[in-house]
């Protein structure tokens, strides 16, 4: 009877300290948990609808579509890119001033609105797909990725149309 009161405690203590090294050991990984609300990525609340890309024979083309957000923040469009070509840019279609359309890189991308729309079409905003790898006759489809600024990609299917319009010129470009 002598013992077990001196022993009891010390047991006791090695126990307590044992248990703030387990906590103290679990503490950053349970603060590393996804919050309950985990923020999500630009390609997941990204979408298109009505993609699609103009046949062309050879050299460059362009891809359309509306790309919706629903998300609750403003997503950016910083780059694109295609198999179907070796050089994709995203492109803007500016009054040039002499009285005629031409297109142009968009400068920081395309933002796409926070639960917004944004259209790519015909003498607008538009996918720029440059030197393509091969014909693109209408019934083809082709993938596009985009690429945005928080580093999602996200990638989709578009359907090769005969289209006779889109035919501004590159900025740079002769006539
Ligand atoms: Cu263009």
């Amino acid at each position: 009877m002598n013992t077990t009161p001196t022993r009891r405690p010390a047991a006791l203590l090695a126990l307590a300290a044992a248990a703030a090294l387990v906590l103290a050991g679990c503490a950053p990984t349970a603060d590393a948990e996804p919050a309950a609300v985990a923020p999500t990525t630009a390609a997941e609340n990204v979408t298109i609808a009505d993609a699609w890309v103009k046949a062309a024979d050879e050299g460059m083309t362009a891809a359309f579509g509306e790309l919706t957000n629903t998300g609750d923040t403003e997503v950016s469009v910083l780059a694109s890119t295609s198999a179907a070509a070796t050089m994709t840019e995203l492109h803007e279609t500016v009054d040039d001033g002499s009285g005629s359309m031409s297109m142009q890189e968009k400068e920081g991308g395309f933002v796409v609105p926070a639960g917004g729309t944004l259209v790519l079409e015909p003498g607008g905003n538009h996918l720029m797909l440059m030197g393509l790898t091969a014909p693109l006759v209408a019934g083809d489809e082709i993938e596009i990725t985009l690429s945005f600024s928080d580093g999602s990609e996200f990638t989709f299917a578009a359907p090769a149309k005969d289209f006779s319009g889109a035919n501004e010129t590159y900025v740079g470009e002769e006539d």
